[in-house]
């Protein structure tokens, strides 16, 4: 479709409709942007597209004159498919695009993209570093906060585009063609907006849609759903896998990644190399893996890059050896599920920093998955008579409470012993003592950083 001189409607005054109205103005396209927020802040909005009074915006309703003067709509992911006026422009005859179908309708070169319900961000952030080890022209966009239409005009014949993607992008996307694929994982998330788990199932794996057998796909191999979904995938399927050993892929043999791609077992790395802790890292390690020696990157290049790599910031973050212990930041780990992960990651006896404000969750699930590994509970915050009452009822003994982040912090260098961990994943929000999880995370690792050895 030839957008020039074409009136889009953009759906979305947020990041990605604002990345798309940039796009398709640069590119001769008249775009109005559109929200249903009617209190959308527009002279705030002129200002951040650059584009002044040259911005059409129009909020609230689409008036029924502009609805007939527009070829194409684009919509932001937060926008449900089935949003009422999605359904009339849809009715109007009206071509319904996502940003991200917009983004790979002007972009070139090569596309990598990475779905899953967990994991991606960690994921597209390696591969992304992994590309520019390799490769000069890397863009890495999508979910993971820079939207693809804000780099999509960059692009270059040569140029590798390493983009996180999510479900309620693939929702809306129509000819999009990654070179590579990869499905991380599935489970259960956002139903709200997909109401079945088989439309979520299916909305994932459509990432592979346009594909062809010349492409690839890298498919988590523990997923029964995957690996009835690979039977019908038009891609060359590579499998990664943390349990059973696939038939074509990666997998973990031990504590040594390995793959076979049909010419038997080569062991690529041990998972003790890398700064990443936890079954669920080495899954995405070995995704990024896949996905980089499928497009021609020397396997040299990406271990070197894979043994350097730090954790996201505030997720299961090393932050420095003192004294002999390990210090990790797990400051987002917000909730129990998230900080289940992070004790399951830990290799030694840990000092564990828990509690904070007060969301109502339970926690028995989270202080089962400690199997004997935490020393000394250390609770601050809202939770910390509610999680103690439960860490007793499940058997655990060494248990404090302390007043302020700091006390929480003398109590840990008191008692870690060297060959111990001390590990802040508090299992609860941070309102009430911080500002937000990052402000958490930065006084552990401040703390940290000033302990004298
Ligand atoms: N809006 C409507 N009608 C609606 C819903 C929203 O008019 O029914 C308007 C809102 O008033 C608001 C705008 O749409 O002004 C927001 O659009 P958006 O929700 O798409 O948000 P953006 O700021 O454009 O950010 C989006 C992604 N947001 C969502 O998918 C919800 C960002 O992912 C992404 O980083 C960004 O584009 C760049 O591509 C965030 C996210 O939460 C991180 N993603 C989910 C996740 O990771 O679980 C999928």
């Amino acid at each position: 479709m030839e957008l020039k001189g074409k009136r889009v409607l953009v759906a979305g005054c947020g990041k990605s409709g604002i990345g798309a109205a940039q796009l398709l103005y640069e590119a001769g396209a008249q775009p109005v942007l559109f929200d249903e927020n009617v209190k959308t802040d527009v002279a705030a909005l002129r200002e951040k597209t650059g584009l002044g009074e040259d911005l059409l915006v129009v909020l609230g309703e689409i008036p029924d004159a502009l609805q007939t003067e527009i070829d194409l709509a684009v919509l932001s992911p937060g926008i449900p498919v089935d949003s009422p006026f999605v359904e009339k422009l849809r009715d109007a005859g009206i071509s319904v695009w996502g940003e991200v179908e917009l983004a790979w309708h002007y972009g070139q070169g090569r596309v990598l993209a990475i779905t899953g319900t967990n994991g991606k961000t960690t994921t597209t952030t390696l591969l992304g570093e992994i590309m520019k080890a390799h490769q000069e022209s890397v863009f890495v966009v999508g979910n993971i906060g820079t939207p693809y239409t804000q780099e999509a005009l960059k692009m270059k014949e040569d140029s590798v585009t390493v983009a996180e993607i999510s479900s309620f992008q693939l929702e809306t996307a129509v000819s999009f063609h990654p070179h590579i694929s990869a499905v991380l994982n599935i489970t259960p998330d956002h139903l709200n907006r997909h109401h079945t788990m088989e439309n979520y199932a299916a909305t994932k794996q459509s990432i592979t849609k346009n594909q062809t057998k010349e492409d690839f796909c890298v498919l988590n191999y523990q997923d029964a759903r995957l690996r009835k979904f690979a039977k019908g995938c038009e891609a060359q399927v590579i499998w990664f896998s943390s349990g059973r050993r696939p038939e074509r892929g990666y997998y973990l043999d031990g504590e040594t990644i390995c793959r076979d791609m049909g010419n038997g077992r080569e062991a690529l790395m041990n998972v003790n190399d890398m700064n990443l802790l936890g079954v669920h890292n080495y899954e995405n390690v070995m995704a990024a893996i896949a996905m980089a020696s499928a497009d021609g990157v020397p396997m040299e290049t990406i271990l070197s890059v894979v043994k350097s790599f730090q954790a996201v910031e505030h997720r299961i973050e090393y932050v420095a050896t003192k004294r002999g212990v390990v210090y990790y930041n797990d400051s987002k780990g917000t909730n129990p599920d998230a900080a289940i992960q992070a004790i399951r990651a830990m290799r030694w006896p840990t000092v564990l920093i828990g509690g904070g404000y007060d969301k109502g969750s339970a926690y028995d699930a989270w202080i089962e998955a400690f199997e004997g590994k935490v020393k000394l509970l250390v609770l601050i915050g809202q939770t910390r008579e509610t999680i103690a009452a439960c860490a007793k009822a499940h058997g655990l003994e060494n248990i404090v409470l302390a007043d302020s982040f700091t006390e929480a912090m003398e109590l840990c260098v008191k008692n870690a012993q060297p060959g111990d961990a001390v590990l802040l994943s508090p299992a609860c929000a941070s309102w009430g003592m911080f500002e937000n999880y990052e402000v958490r995370g930065r006084m552990f690792k401040e703390y940290v950083n000033q302990i004298k050895e």
